[in-house]
């Protein structure tokens, strides 16, 4: 279903991009290293100087010294004798070294390799100037010269116009006291401005569109940091816009292409759309905009209790996305995200003076399914399978229907018990990082972001990345650790988390 008054809204606050041109600072070379992330290390050449001589057969790794996002132009001549054959360029652009050592060819993961981050261009005459049109998201940038032409050609200039919806310097700044905690909001803030374009993408590598679990984080970041809020109205309106047949708004948009949605659902995704409604207005005090999305988000509520949870069998049939840990049975965390989000709606139908009774009935009815769950034996609640996760304790947690002295005794068992299903995203782990601070566990909190981003900023990252594991570098929900994205926006909450932590302890 597709409002065009919401669309038009959503386009009303289009804004252009800004856009920077940067060049690259050095020529390596990537080599075995057991002590660097994923067991490469790049090693420096030299600066790069232009003009740069390839001959056929050459290969040059350029490192632009930080994260990027754009188009790619490049001048090219001929060196003494010309060129009788097309010159052919192959280029190879890398968020991190793993991505540009690893052939295409090898490349067997679920997702298409149209996202591996080459292409081939090949030159009739020289001298050429060329720009990519297609936008990367890159630190590194590999040329190969593929023709087997004996004449020589040089590079005589390459930059790239990247672009963004925010710049750095207009970041809300923040003393924060403490050198990890500012390098690990440093790096929260510039994977946001990475991701913010003409919608909040999840990944500016990959998949480069609106899904609204990562908005709901990034439109929270962004609150306290670029205060985009234009952007969060343009997003909020364009899943306002594009909602399925059955009233429920689509996991993700994609704002340039009709039709828009793709044909399938997150249930978490959409009720989040309450979410994300629910946190916009507590920001803003905006009746206006809540009066317009109500009804919305009213449908995923009402959608939500009527076709999952009518019985035990459809919730465990939910169609839940909660976090990318492998076999991870989500029942449990999917009924702690209802009532999560039933609490939201409820105080949302209070703001406009509507009766929210039935909410409140509604929530007795979810917790007493929450409850079932709950086993004496270990203190934990266990799905219907038997299993114990981590996501069952933290969205039980967040369900807000578990007292606090129950919800510290479930922390302590989750910690204590061997086995349990982990947690695998930037994603998850917020929620982790959410479940703390409603328990007044700041401090612990903080130590979390400490030791997982913390971690991350060891590895070397840019950018916070899509899915980190401590345990396994080359872990990947997609088969091929080559496509993950190391820019993305749903690891850029510690900018959020931090921030409110010394506002609140200034
Ligand atoms: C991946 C994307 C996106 C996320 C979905 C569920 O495909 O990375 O960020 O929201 O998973």
């Amino acid at each position: 279903l597709f409002n065009k008054t919401f669309f038009d809204k959503a386009n009303g606050f289009k804004r252009p991009l800004l856009e920077k041109r940067v060049i690259p600072k050095s020529i390596v070379s990537f080599g075995k290293d057991n002590s660097k992330f994923q067991k490469i290390g790049a090693n420096h050449v030299s600066k790069c100087d232009f003009p740069i001589i390839l001959n056929s057969g050459d290969s040059i790794i350029l490192d632009f010294g930080d994260h990027n996002v754009g188009y790619c132009n490049i001048a090219l001549n001929f060196v003494g004798q010309i060129t009788d054959s097309p010159l052919k360029l192959r280029f190879t652009f890398g968020e991190f070294p793993y991505e540009i050592i690893t052939s295409p060819e090898s490349y067997n993961g679920t997702l298409g390799n149209g996202w591996l981050q080459y292409e081939d261009r090949a030159m009739a005459f020289l001298p050429a100037v060329c720009r990519l049109d297609r936008r990367y998201s890159f630190r590194y940038l590999k040329i190969d010269r593929l023709d087997t032409a004996k004449y020589t050609v040089k590079i005589d200039d390459l930059f790239c116009d990247c672009c963004s919806a925010v710049e750095m310097s207009s970041c809300v700044e923040m003393n924060i006291p403490d050198a990890l905690l500012e390098k690990i909001d440093h790096i929260a803030v510039k994977t946001l401005k990475e991701c913010e374009q003409d919608v909040f993408e999840d990944g500016p590598k990959r998949d480069r569109r609106l899904w609204i679990g990562d908005l709901r984080l990034q439109a929270l970041t962004d609150m306290v940091t670029f205060k985009n809020i234009d952007l969060i109205k343009r997003c909020l309106y364009l899943f306002a816009a594009c909602t399925m047949e059955n009233d429920v708004v689509a996991p993700c948009v994609f704002p340039d292409s009709p039709p828009y949605v793709d044909n399938w659902g997150f249930i978490d995704y959409s009720l989040f759309f309450v979410s994300c409604l629910y946190d916009y207005v507590q920001y803003s005090k905006d009746m206006d905009i809540l009066k317009e999305l109500y009804l919305i988000a009213q449908k995923q509520v009402e959608y939500v209790s009527r076709n999952i949870f009518g019985s035990k069998e459809t919730i465990k049939n939910g169609g839940f996305f909660i976090d990318w840990c492998p076999d991870l049975d989500k029942e449990v965390a999917g009924i702690g995200v209802y009532l999560y989000v039933l609490e939201q709606f409820a105080q949302l139908t209070e703001h406009l003076s509507r009766d929210a009774k039935w909410i409140y009935s509604e929530k007795e009815r979810i917790k007493e399914i929450l409850f079932s769950f709950y086993s004496e034996n270990e203190g934990l609640f266990i799905t219907a399978s038997g299993q114990v996760s981590w996501h069952s304790q933290i969205w039980a947690i967040l369900s807000g229907t578990v007292d606090y002295e129950d919800s510290i005794q479930l922390l302590q068992n989750i910690k204590a018990f061997k086995n349990a299903k982990t947690i695998h995203t930037p994603y998850m782990m917020h929620f982790y990082i959410e479940a703390l601070f409603m328990l007044n566990l700041q401090d612990e909190a903080i130590e979390v972001i400490k030791e997982y981003w913390g971690k991350m900023c060891d590895a070397g990252f840019d950018c916070f990345p899509e899915v980190f594991n401590p345990e396994d570098d080359i872990e990947s929900p997609y088969g091929a650790a080559q496509i993950n994205s190391a820019c993305h926006a749903w690891s850029c909450t510690p900018a959020y988390w931090i921030r409110r932590y010394y506002s609140k302890n200034l």
